[in-house]
């Protein structure tokens, strides 16, 4: 079908291969740390998504997606994804990690919010109507793959709106996963 995937790299290749890119001036919201955001350069990036979409018309049918995040932080938070619910709420995802270390932040609709540790090899089953955002704790890049329905859609104004129930950060030299509650006890 005139796709290719470098299995090393998640670089994929075919004419109906779509890429764009996420820079951190275009994720201002998603990040805790205004303060230091304002001392960083807004043309960095942060991710680069690849997807590809099959032309057989069904309304259904199945993507196929690359996505990698380069390695960083915002103050003591690493570099992310913006994160999103399906449009459809209904359409799952399944999500594969190929290179890096990272974790899946995972959120119900009562804002529940939990992480699935990502590494090389580690397979994820985003389950319907979790909002789910990918996290980058490693030196190098995170990359995985990606696969739903292609009618999924993406609601990114609830994110916009109330964000994850937690925020994963560096502490002690370690990810760890931090309550907004907390935070917003915290005077954040
Ligand atoms: C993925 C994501 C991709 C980028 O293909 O769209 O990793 O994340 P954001 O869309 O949150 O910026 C996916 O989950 N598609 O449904
Ligand atoms: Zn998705």
């Amino acid at each position: 079908m005139g796709l290719t995937i470098d299995w090393a790299t998640g670089e994929l290749t075919g004419q109906l291969v779509r890429s764009r890119v996420k820079k951190l001036g275009e994720l201002r919201e998603v990040f805790a740390d205004q303060a230091r955001l304002e001392t960083m350069d807004p043309e960095t990036l942060v991710y680069r998504v690849q997807v590809w979409l099959p032309e057989d018309g069904n309304p259904t049918g199945l993507l196929w997606g690359s996505t990698t995040i380069a390695p960083g932080k915002v103050g003591d938070e690493y570099f992310m994804t913006f994160g999103h619910f399906h449009t459809l709420r209904e359409r799952p995802e399944i999500y594969a990690a190929i290179r890096g270390e990272g974790g899946l932040i995972l959120m119900d609709e009562n804002r529940r919010t939990w992480m699935e540790p990502m590494t090389a090899g580690s397979v994820h089953y985003i389950g319907a109507g979790l909002a789910h955002r990918v996290v980058n704790t490693g030196e190098g890049p995170l990359t995985f793959v990606a696969s739903c329905n292609t009618d999924a859609g993406h609601d990114y104004e609830s994110i916009l709106r109330h964000g994850f129930g937690a925020r994963l950060k560096e502490a002690g030299g370690r990810p760890v996963l931090v309550a907004e509650e907390s935070l917003a006890g915290a005077g954040h």
